[in-house]
């Protein structure tokens, strides 16, 4: 993949910057980072905040070789690549949050927001990424990597490792092999499987075991009117139980 990475001192939102030039029909690989976004997005609107200079704040076009239902498995891709980034420059290893956190003893230290744009018949996915490095909103819900480790990483080092761990993960997303690799790697990387959960989505609450991800990256739950699938949601695990590994 040949990454183009295109950087802004200041700029609203990754995302959106990134999501604009996917309509305009840019290729895979243009990335966007930022020292500071004005209006940094979570998911349904939610604000991500963080100070210029103190984070990773990224977005990442793709075009993978995979159904638009299938979007939280380039989600996948990225927290991987993320995961495996911060154990190789720091030492930090987060586990996995369902769908889109990375977390350290429960405290979010990275939030992914995905979004898709279509053209005519053509789709892309837009990864967004934020990733505390050197300061957390709040730090009863969130954590830095400098808190967790010390140590003080610059987002390009940061973004340069993610780059080069996402290369063989964006592969294996274009075929069955390489995704049944991928969902095993992120089963083995969840902290939500095999816990108690409640699964929040616009359709309703749900209560139930976390039982797997499927091809498509939805969670599968088991709840007492029997097994359900979630595309997205939010999720709070009823039972702190750290099993990752
Ligand atoms: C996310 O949403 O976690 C997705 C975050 C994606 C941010 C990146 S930055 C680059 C790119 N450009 C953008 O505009 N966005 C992406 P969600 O699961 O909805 O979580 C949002 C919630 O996390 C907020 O409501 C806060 O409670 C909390 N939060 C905000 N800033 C945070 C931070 N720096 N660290 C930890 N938690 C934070």
């Amino acid at each position: 993949m040949v990454w183009r990475v295109e950087h802004f001192t200041e700029i609203d939102s990754t995302n959106t910057w990134l999501a604009q030039r996917a309509g305009e029909g840019a290729d895979e690989g243009l990335v966007a980072y930022a020292d500071y976004q004005s209006r940094g997005r979570g998911r349904l609107d939610r604000q991500w905040e963080a100070p210029t200079g103190t984070a990773l704040l990224c977005s990442l076009l793709l075009r993978p070789a995979i159904d638009a239902d299938q979007l939280q498995m380039a989600v996948a891709a990225v927290a991987l690549a993320l995961r495996a980034a911060l154990v190789r420059l720091c030492g930090v290893r987060p586990g996995l949050k369902w769908p889109n956190d990375l977390l350290v003893n429960d405290r979010k230290i990275a939030g992914l927001l995905a979004e898709i744009v279509t053209t005519g018949d053509q789709w892309a996915v837009v990864v967004g990424f934020g990733v505390n490095l050197t300061s957390c909103p709040d730090p009863a819900t969130s954590t830095s990597v400098l808190e967790e480790s010390g140590v003080t990483i610059t987002p390009l080092a940061l973004l340069d490792i993610v780059l080069e761990e996402l290369e063989e993960r964006r592969r294996q997303l274009d075929t069955e092999v390489g995704q049944s690799a991928l969902r095993d790697e992120y089963e083995r990387a969840l902290l939500t499987l095999g816990q108690s959960v409640r699964v929040e989505t616009q359709n309703g609450v749900f209560v139930g075991e976390a039982r797997r991800v499927d091809n498509h990256g939805r969670l599968v739950l088991d709840t007492d009117e029997g097994q359900m699938k979630f595309f997205v949601g939010d999720v709070v695990h009823l039972r702190a139980q750290e099993s990752a590994s």
